[in-house]
């Protein structure tokens, strides 16, 4: 039976998930859903940049460095628009700019977000489906001590440093989420949803902040697996920690368990946290987290499938299975 997998995910850290589920899975078996909240229009292009940081990740043609952004880029475009006294505090590299030009020129077409990107990827040989959240646009705004704040603005300009005080996903109320992701969700054929290692507030709430998302995993008859983005009580790289701190929350994966309450069947939980275990009401699994190598990206994928796999079997049987009396 061919497995199908739903992958929610965000910027850098879920993009190396998403990266080990390509790699372990049949890779036409896998769709991304990608968040757009990060989404901003920037020197007259529109940028999407969690889309593109798993695009480049997929194809391997990320920079492993910075997590987002191409590989061996030149900077031909940035140094001009310096000496003109551009913008230049959001980097574009050469290579990533005739992405934002050809996606910004289709968009003014009135191509999709979803049909450009789905070309992008084909045309990058990625077998994956990835699929920004939604065609319709939501902002994530930061709310903080200095006021509200564009996502990009807080997090490369002023590289998180402001107090957060809360989010707003300007235009989340209104998007119709992308439909193939709707009808994953209540396909009984779908053997695994999984929320990736991405920073729940920044990446994963955009998308479950839309109509209708989060009642349909609530309902999906696959297991929900979230990988835990804390790692030692914790964030990686991002501003996670911080933000936690500064909203008042333990800074450890049961506030993630609390934050995904209702939609999980499975938590997987950094083996260094496995302490923290006692205090998670859902089901957990210790695996490593953090992912260093390609290897690393496939095993925690692999123990995401298994959990999943222990899990469906566990899992209420849907209410048609109930009805036929098996
Ligand atoms: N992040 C930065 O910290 N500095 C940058 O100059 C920068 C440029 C950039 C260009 C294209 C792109 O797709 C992403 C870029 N990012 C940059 C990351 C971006 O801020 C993302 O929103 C984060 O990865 C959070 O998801």
């Amino acid at each position: 039976m061919t497995v199908r997998v739903l992958a929610l995910c965000g910027g850098i850290g879920g993009a190396k998930l998403a990266l080990g589920l390509y790699r372990v899975l049949p890779p036409d078996t896998l769709t991304v859903a990608v968040n757009t909240g990060d989404d901003f229009e920037h020197l007259g292009l529109h940028i999407s940049p969690d889309v593109d940081t798993v695009l480049y990740t997929l194809a391997c043609l990320n920079n492993p460095e910075t997590g987002w952004g191409r590989a061996d880029e030149t900077w031909s475009f940035m140094a001009a628009l310096e000496e003109l006294g551009g913008e230049t505090w959001f980097q574009l590299g050469d290579g990533d700019l005739a992405l934002h030009v050809e996606r910004t020129w289709r968009l003014r077409d009135g191509m999709g977000l979803g049909t450009v990107t789905e070309d992008v990827r084909r045309r990058l040989g990625i077998a994956a489906r990835v699929l920004p959240m939604s065609d319709d646009p939501v902002r994530t705004v930061v709310e903080t001590e200095d006021g509200r704040l564009p996502f990009q603005h807080y997090f490369v300009k002023l590289r998180c440093e402001p107090r957060v005080t809360g989010f707003v996903y300007e235009g989340a109320d209104r998007a119709r989420p992308q439909p193939e992701v709707m009808a994953l969700l209540a396909d009984p054929t779908l053997d695994a949803v999984v929320i990736c290692p991405s920073n729940p507030f920044l990446s994963i709430d955009p998308i479950l902040a839309m109509p209708g998302l989060r009642a349909a995993m609530a309902a999906c008859p696959a297991p929900v697996v979230a990988v835990s983005p804390i790692v030692g009580r914790d964030s990686v790289k991002g501003p996670l920690g911080k933000i936690l701190r500064e909203l008042d929350l333990p800074t450890s994966s049961a506030t993630v368990a609390d934050h995904y309450a209702g939609l999980l069947d499975g938590l997987i939980v950094d083996r260094r946290d496995a302490g923290d275990r006692a205090g998670i009401a859902v089901p957990t699994r210790v695996a490593e987290t953090l992912m260093r190598s390609l290897e690393d990206r496939e095993a925690l994928a692999k123990t995401v499938l298994d959990f999943a796999a222990d899990l469906r079997a566990a899992k209420v049987p849907p209410p048609r299975l109930a009805e036929a009396g098996r």
